[in-house]
């Protein structure tokens, strides 16, 4: 008689397919799916469940991706561009919920960049993934602001206009944790996205993932193989749950490490050069050096563990806002008259 094997399971006692969403509908080999299987992943062996996790996207087919990953957590869709408002209101209503963003560079950078600046400026707790493509893919392939200037496509011509950095904007914004990835690079947006999730604040991942439809000839600086070849790694990263007894297999001198809110670390071991992710003015010029060396840097471009976020600036009492009963949640009749007053 055949024995059926057991599904291995997590701390939470879940297996992996307890975190997987709907069947993708995105096209095969599209970047984004390898994302979504990455944020599969990491929730699984992060031993989260999927109940404490919140999802959030606009429109495109990478704010389409929440369907594709831990189907047993609420999802909203925003309104294209929107995202980071409705995701603030959600997310301060429930402070024990934990926030994944999936935007695209449409939906970011294009339409959405006045409330992406505010929700970094506000430091809101979550971890906001931009799937960078450098093109609209569900509106077939328009260039989007992440475009590389000179950029030609099929049906749209050359692009004459420079691009955005969304690293850049996001290091300039004041977002606390600033990484960027690259779809065919699965280990470090897994290890990038285990970090990022242990952040208390925003956690911005512009990672490059390819439109294998509209954007992926060989020159396009949003293709795998323009990533392949041009990716420079800051870092090889590792992500130390607070759990795991920490096994440093580093020469001493060869790896920096930073300590998280919640008692794990990343470990950052030296490739090339040392690199401190908390100089804010000496990455602005290795990423405008880079840019014109065309160099897709790649790793945790940016770290701030002490800035407070949104929820710490607040009086918030322990229990979630959605759960205070309405007489604790109403200001009470005396004190409204007390603030009418003070307005005449
Ligand atoms: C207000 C508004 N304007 C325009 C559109 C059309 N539209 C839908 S998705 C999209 C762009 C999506 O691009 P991106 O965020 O890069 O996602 P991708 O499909 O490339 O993953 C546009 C312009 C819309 N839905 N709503
Ligand atoms: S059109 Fe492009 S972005 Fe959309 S699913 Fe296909 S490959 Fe992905
Ligand atoms: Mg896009």
């Amino acid at each position: 008689m055949a024995t059926q094997r057991t599904p291995k399971v997590n701390l939470v006692n879940l297996s992996k397919s307890d975190y997987r969403g709907a069947p993708t509908t995105l096209c095969q080999g599209c970047g984004h799916n390898s994302i979504n299987s990455q944020i599969i992943t990491a929730c699984y062996e992060l031993n989260i469940l999927p109940e404490d996790i919140v999802k959030f996207s606009g429109i495109g087919c990478s704010s389409k991706s929440p369907t594709y990953f831990l189907e047993r957590s609420f999802g909203f869709n925003s309104l294209h561009g929107r995202m980071p408002s409705l995701a603030t209101g959600a997310l301060f209503a429930d402070t024990s919920l934990t926030g994944i963003a999936m935007s695209g560079d449409g939906d970011t950078i294009s339409i959405g960049m006045g409330q992406f600046k505010h929700v970094m400026r506000r430091n809101v707790p979550m971890v906001y993934i931009v799937a960078n493509n450098g093109v609209y893919g569900l509106t077939k392939g328009q260039f989007s602001a992440t475009a590389e200037e000179g950029l030609a496509l099929k049906g749209q011509g050359q692009n004459p206009y420079m691009p955005i950095d969304i690293v850049w904007e996001a290091v300039v914004g004041r977002a606390t944790f600033v990484a960027r990835s690259f779809a065919g690079d699965p280990k470090q947006v897994r290890e990038l996205l285990k970090a990022a999730l242990s952040h208390r604040g925003i956690a911005v991942l512009d990672i490059i993932s390819p439109c294998v439809t509209f954007n992926n000839q060989d020159d396009a600086h949003h293709s795998y193989a323009w990533g392949r070849d041009h990716e420079v790694a800051l870092h090889d990263l590792s992500y130390v749950p607070l759990a795991e007894e920490i096994m440093v297999d580093y020469d001493a001198g060869e790896s920096k490490e930073v300590d998280m809110h919640d008692g794990s670390r990343i470990m950052l071991r030296k490739l090339e050069s040392d690199y401190d992710p908390t100089d804010r003015s000496a990455i602005l010029c290795m990423l405008e050096e880079a840019n014109r060396q065309q160099e897709l840097i790649t790793g945790l471009i940016y770290i701030d563990t002490e800035q407070k976020s949104l929820f710490d600036l607040y009086n918030l009492p322990d229990e979630p806002l959605n759960r205070l009963p309405a007489d604790r949640i109403r200001p009470r009749r005396e004190t409204i008259d007390k603030v009418n007053a003070m307005m005449f």
